[in-house]
């Protein structure tokens, strides 16, 4: 399996996140994805490759242009307000307020289009975002060309971004556009299983009333845990796309005998839709060692859930999201993709 890779995620450092009351040094950091490097080197999975510059034109097809524009010109306008720290906003508009007349100022524009303040923007951020969509959409273009699957070691994540907002780590919502992107190239049906440990809510989102486009997500119970407001098990899809979403909120403490389980059952219901391609946001902050979440999944149980997936039988495109246990990340993360090709 090829690995596409940018450089450029190097750019997206020096921030912090509010964790727990207390300004910490944020857990999605570039060492992640260099630890994910070194393991498909060390495991020899396959080429690593760096991406081909796509522009933005693919993610203009689930993204709004508003957002985007805002995306690229952040760290500018933030800086030219002489603050150097990372760009962040303090004040969002809930309802009850307006959003109809979009702010004029960039502490204003950093609220109106984010999630929360789990988003830092600092100098090499776009650059950053740009080479992981870069990734995915080049990792897309080898599934496309028949290679049985592709891994995009995307960083910064993607899935909590929705059309028009950044929040948890996430900016562009790479797996998403990847999934328009194989609409657009032809695909009927498009599959995107998302095995972080948080829901995708951007990625639901932006398919809920689409029948062409089946996510399932299998993640903590948002009750407890992260983003809190969507991701129920009530939450089938709407409209055209009513029961083309599937939740299975887990609680705390859960292992693979029931998120195998749930692993089982998604892997039915994409088998049932029978998709022309399956994108996997991959996650692995359900390891049970992970800094901010509750799931107590073991290191070999990635390379079941690998098996597990590759028992479809169908393309696969993998895109990275999260994962926060850095001494691990490589060796869970790579062990879904050697699972997957059974080794
Ligand atoms: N400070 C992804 O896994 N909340 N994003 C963190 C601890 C945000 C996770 C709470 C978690 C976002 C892609
Ligand atoms: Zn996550």
């Amino acid at each position: 399996m090829k690995t596409i890779y940018s450089t450029a995620h190097l750019g997206h450092t020096g921030y912090f996140e509010v964790a727990g009351g207390v300004m910490t040094p944020g857990f999605e950091k570039p060492v992640r994805a260099e630890y994910i490097r070194a393991r498909v080197e060390a495991v020899a999975l396959g080429p690593i490759l760096p991406p081909q510059a796509h522009g933005l034109a693919a993610a203009h097809r689930v993204h709004d242009a508003g957002y985007l524009e805002f995306l690229s010109r952040a760290w500018e306008m933030w800086s030219a307000t002489d603050r150097h720290t990372a760009a962040l906003p303090m004040c969002w508009p809930v309802p009850g307020l307006r959003r109809d007349v979009p702010p004029a100022c960039i502490d204003g524009l950093l609220g109106y289009y984010s999630l929360d303040a789990g988003a830092p923007i600092v100098a090499g951020t776009w650059a950053a975002v740009q080479g992981s969509l870069d990734c995915a959409l080049t990792a897309a273009t080898l599934v496309k060309g028949g290679e049985r699957s592709a891994f995009a070691l995307c960083r910064p994540p993607g899935h909590h971004t929705g059309s028009a907002f950044m929040g948890g780590y996430c900016f562009i919502n790479n797996a998403a556009v990847a999934a328009q992107w194989f609409r657009d190239q032809g695909a009927g049906r498009v599959a995107i299983l998302d095995v972080d440990y948080h829901h995708g809510n951007g990625t639901q989102e932006m398919f809920y009333d689409r029948p062409d486009v089946l996510v399932l997500n299998i993640h903590g119970d948002p009750l407890t845990e992260y983003p809190f407001f969507l991701g129920h098990a009530d939450e089938r899809g709407a409209g055209a796309g009513e029961g083309f979403n599937v939740n299975y909120p887990l609680p705390f403490g859960t292992t693979y005998a029931a998120w195998g389980a749930a692993l089982d059952d998604a892997c039915n219901k994409v088998a049932a839709f029978a998709p022309d391609v399956v994108v996997v946001s991959l996650g692995v902050d359900t390891f049970e060692k992970d800094p901010i979440s509750h799931f107590k999944l073991k290191t070999e149980d990635y390379p079941r859930m690998g098996a597990r997936i590759a028992g479809l039988g169908l393309p696969t495109l993998f895109v990275m999201e999260g994962g926060y246990a850095v001494a691990e990340i490589g060796v869970n993360a790579v062990g879904v993709l050697a699972g997957f090709e059974d080794r």
